[in-house]
């Protein structure tokens, strides 16, 4: 009994024992954190009683849960999310800072960096709208097939068969070189550019080979889309100026008269004729001359010097220009062929508009330069002529001998279907430009300069009230606004 007694004496013992180490050891950690971990303050977040320091929510960061996380950022019709920092957009915007008005991308995204429509592969458009498997597809000359080549040229020799809907004395096709020759009549009589030598030279002539694309199609009954001529590419020229095609150079026995191919002399007549004071006389025969990289003509128009077609190296450097225009908006400024990419594609090298010429200019001269013919007695022409359209204009004096070919003069060169050939490349290496990141929509100037040139601009003789009134010319707008979405416009190239 005793024993037990002592037993349970002890057994208390030691729990009092170790329950009092417990209490001593609790009281000395106890102790231990209030030496540690001074008291701070931790606004929206608590102390660590581990670290003793505080331990912040999301957003929340520094000594004392003090620094709000977001930076403040705009977010314009939205608000900031504190848990995310980012904006929270209302309905019809998005953007990081919601300031895209949401599109429809139908296929596509919505980019809200830059608030358009990203389209997958294949798809093109505002609103990733277009499936460009539905586009017309205009080749380089030298990838048409036979029949592909024969279905554009009777297209073009029906146009130049049917009456025209503009005219009640021209062709069809005719039509088209006068739209052009009106255009080069207004520029010379308002003394600035009409279609060329301005910033509208590219969407002036887009607007042209479409009307002129629709009419081949319109007339011949097939789907034809206009080929191009890849000026760099030897192929591309070696299959374009077959017998099959366009026909060749011209006859030097015939005065470069074109005898050969679909549009040989005997078989495409020329209407139309330069009414232009530097050309009036060199060109007078009605039927296609060419003379093949003959010379072109210099200041003083003739004698010239040798010519040759564009490299890639040329195209590229046009490419490579990221601005499309600028002032004096013409070919009078020396330094532009390297700043404006309109400047460079229209082919002027130097702030001589009548000087050495590259690109599209030198591809008219190439097909078409000076030559001389032989005659009884050589005068010089007169210098000054009077014109049908503004009075009496000076020009240069010139040789009785010279001639031109029919691209050469400016406001009838479309007298040869070289010409749509030509200038499908022309456009094609807009398109190509158009491409190029930031430059859908690069278009200036938006307003403010003459008439013809600004982006909302209709473009004579578009706007002539009495074309206005055929419907084929309605189908498309014919403001450069209009015509910069080539493949709105219903084609691409391969
Ligand atoms: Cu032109």
């Amino acid at each position: 009994m005793r024993n037990t007694h002592n037993f349970i004496h002890r057994f208390y013992g030691l729990f009092l024992l170790l329950g009092l180490s417990l209490l001593v050891l609790t009281i000395e950690s106890c102790e231990d954190d209030d030496d540690i971990c001074p008291a701070i303050e931790c606004n929206t977040g608590t102390q660590n009683p581990d670290t003793c320091d505080c331990d912040c929510p999301t957003g929340f960061s520094g000594v004392n849960c003090q620094i709000e996380d977001c930076p403040t950022i705009n977010c314009n019709t939205g608000t900031q999310n504190a848990d995310t920092c980012d904006c929270d957009c209302p309905s019809g915007f998005i953007g990081v800072n919601c300031e895209c008005p949401v599109i429809e991308c139908n296929t596509g995204v919505q980019n809200p960096a830059t608030c358009s429509c990203d389209c997958p592969d294949g798809f093109a458009g505002v609103n990733c709208e277009i499936d460009e498997s539905t586009l017309k597809v205009r080749k380089n000359a030298k990838d048409m097939t036979p029949q592909e080549i024969i279905d554009f040229v009777n297209a073009v020799l029906i146009l130049k068969a049917t009456p025209s809907p503009y005219s009640d004395t021209l062709s069809y096709y005719d039509s088209f070189v006068r739209f052009h020759q009106m255009a080069v009549e207004k520029s010379k009589c308002d003394g600035f550019g009409v279609a060329h030598t301005n910033p509208a030279f590219p969407p002036w002539h887009r607007k042209l080979l479409i009307l002129f694309e629709d009419a081949l199609s319109e007339v011949s009954g097939n789907d034809i889309a206009l080929p191009y001529w890849d000026w760099s590419d030897q192929a591309s020229t070696d299959a374009l100026f077959s017998s099959a095609f366009l026909g060749g150079n011209g006859d030097p026995n015939d005065e470069y008269a074109l005898n050969d191919g679909p549009f040989r002399k005997d078989n495409w007549q020329i209407n139309l004729f330069t009414i232009l004071p530097n050309y009036v006389g060199l060109n007078p025969h009605p039927w296609i001359v060419r003379n093949f990289g003959a010379t072109i003509a210099g200041s003083n128009n003739y004698p010239g010097y040798a010519v040759s077609l564009p490299t890639i190296s040329e195209i590229d450097n046009c490419l490579s220009i990221t601005t499309y225009d600028m002032a004096p908006w013409d070919c009078s400024n020396g330094a532009m062929p390297n700043t404006s990419f309109r400047f460079c594609l229209e082919g002027f090298l130097d702030g001589d508009c009548a000087g050495a010429q590259a690109m599209h200019n030198i591809g008219h001269d190439w097909i078409a330069g000076f030559f001389e013919v032989p005659v009884s007695t050589i005068e010089m022409l007169p210098v000054s002529t009077s014109n049908s359209f503004c009075g009496n204009i000076a020009r240069d004096t010139v040789p009785n001998n010279v001639r031109v070919g029919s691209m050469e003069p400016l406001d009838v060169s479309p007298n040869d279907p070289a010409f749509f050939i030509h200038h499908a490349n022309v456009d094609r290496i807009w398109a190509q430009w158009q491409d190029m990141p930031g430059n859908a929509e690069n278009y200036v100037p938006v307003s403010g300069q003459a008439g013809g040139y600004n982006l909302n601009d209709n473009m004579y003789p578009y706007d002539i009230p009495s074309f206005q009134m055929v419907p084929a010319m309605m189908v498309h707008g014919d403001t450069p606004a209009s015509m910069l979405d080539y493949r709105a416009l219903g084609y691409k190239y391969e």
